[in-house]
């Protein structure tokens, strides 16, 4: 069944040798995505990543691949100035037979692949804490890479991706939709979101306000959107580009810290289990701060605990929103997966809260020890 859903598709891409292999990775929440093997004659394999692209989430793709391209080739070149050497540190687009970076097939999907980076990993969830410094230190240095990079040139692919107050809205639209019937049994839940609706706008104000920048920035800082080296244990390089936009850098930290610094999996249904781990978050903003403490404005660096709950926030109620529409977004294994993800979030956030005064303590010392 896996062949059948992409043996018209390979054909339209450059990539080098036989077709051998193909394996579905299921850890993406929104694009499908197939790991390809090829071999030359000689005998050597050749990798690749195949994906098609969530149109309902992403409705421009050829804007998409617009921003990607222009990120990666910005990052290739930072990267030959500096005499590194970047195979293994970005994904490299593969082009289609007809040089484009998108396939379209005649069911009206889009496609686009990558060279598939060998001996590492991208974890759905931290194994090693020190794996969580080292994504720290990643999505630092990526921010700091895209420092200079002309935000104006990129296209906001999902607008509005982290306005939370604006999510609220839709949530609360979605609530007064109730498309699939769901919101008589989600009372607390829905209640738990209009008691934080103050909370959820903390960041979206300062930037409104003009009291923190606008940087060009990742946006999807999930644990798994960054590679590490099997052997070295080492970040080597930051994955999932598709939502590289105008943003800011807090988002990045927040849903970076939200989603490893949990003790258990998004969509763990024992609540017990889920807990923000403060060695973990003390780890990932050292990491973090590693490399952007001198870039990050003393706005940004007291803001950064604020950012933990917001986004955490935000992902909850995304998850709830899409429950009550009838799962349209994210990808679902059940009826109720989308309930028990939000659910989870739910409880991470009642622990940020609860911890909230540690969080913000640690927060302006580390951030006071990388700013001297
Ligand atoms: C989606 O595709 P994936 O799994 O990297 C989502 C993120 C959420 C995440 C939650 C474009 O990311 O915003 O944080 O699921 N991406 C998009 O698991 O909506
Ligand atoms: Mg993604």
């Amino acid at each position: 069944m896996l062949y059948n859903d992409i043996k018209n598709v390979l054909p339209r891409f450059r990539f080098e040798g036989r077709y051998e292999n193909c394996f579905e990775i299921n850890s993406g929440n929104i694009n499908s995505t197939y790991h390809l093997i090829y071999r030359m004659s000689d005998g050597t394999p050749r990798e690749y990543l195949l994906q098609r692209i969530n149109s309902y989430a992403f409705k421009d793709p050829v804007a998409v691949m617009n921003n990607i391209r222009q990120v990666s080739e910005y990052l290739e070149g930072i990267f030959r100035e500096r005499g590194v050497d970047s195979t293994r540190r970005m994904l490299r687009v593969i082009d289609c037979t007809d040089g484009s970076a998108l396939y379209q097939g005649a069911d009206g999907s889009y496609w686009r692949a990558y060279n598939y980076i060998d001996h590492a990993t991208a974890y759905d969830q931290v194994i090693k804490d020190e794996h969580f410094y080292e994504a720290g230190r990643a999505f630092g240095e990526f921010q700091k890479l895209l420092t200079d990079f002309p935000a104006g040139k990129l296209v906001e692919t999902i607008p509005d991706f982290h306005n939370t107050l604006k999510r609220f809205y839709t949530f609360v639209a979605a609530v007064a939709a109730d498309k699939a019937g769901r919101v008589k049994d989600i009372e607390d839940e829905i209640e738990f979101f209009f008691d934080r609706r103050k909370m959820m706008s903390e960041i979206v104000k300062e930037l409104d306000a003009g009291r923190l920048p606008v940087r060009v920035t990742h946006n999807d800082t999930k644990i798994n959107n960054v590679m590490i080296d099997d052997m070295t244990d080492k970040a080597i390089c930051v994955i999932d580009l598709d939502t590289v936009m105008p943003g800011s850098a807090l988002y990045d930290y927040g849903d970076a810290i939200r989603s490893g610094a949990s003790t258990a999996a998004e969509d763990e249904e024992n609540l017990s289990k889920v807990e923000l781990d403060m060695n973990r978050f003390e780890l990932f903003t050292r990491g973090f701060l590693s490399e952007v403490s001198g870039i990050l404005t003393p706005r940004e660096l007291e803001l950064l605990p604020a950012s933990i709950k917001v986004i955490t926030c935000e992902l909850a109620m995304r998850f709830l929103t899409d429950y009550i529409d009838g799962d349209l977004y994210f990808k679902v294994r059940s009826p109720e997966h989308n309930l028990i993800r939000a659910r989870n979030q739910m409880k991470l956030l009642t622990d940020i809260e609860s911890k909230y005064d540690l969080i913000t303590s640690r927060c302006r010392d580390i951030a006071a020890e990388y700013t001297k």
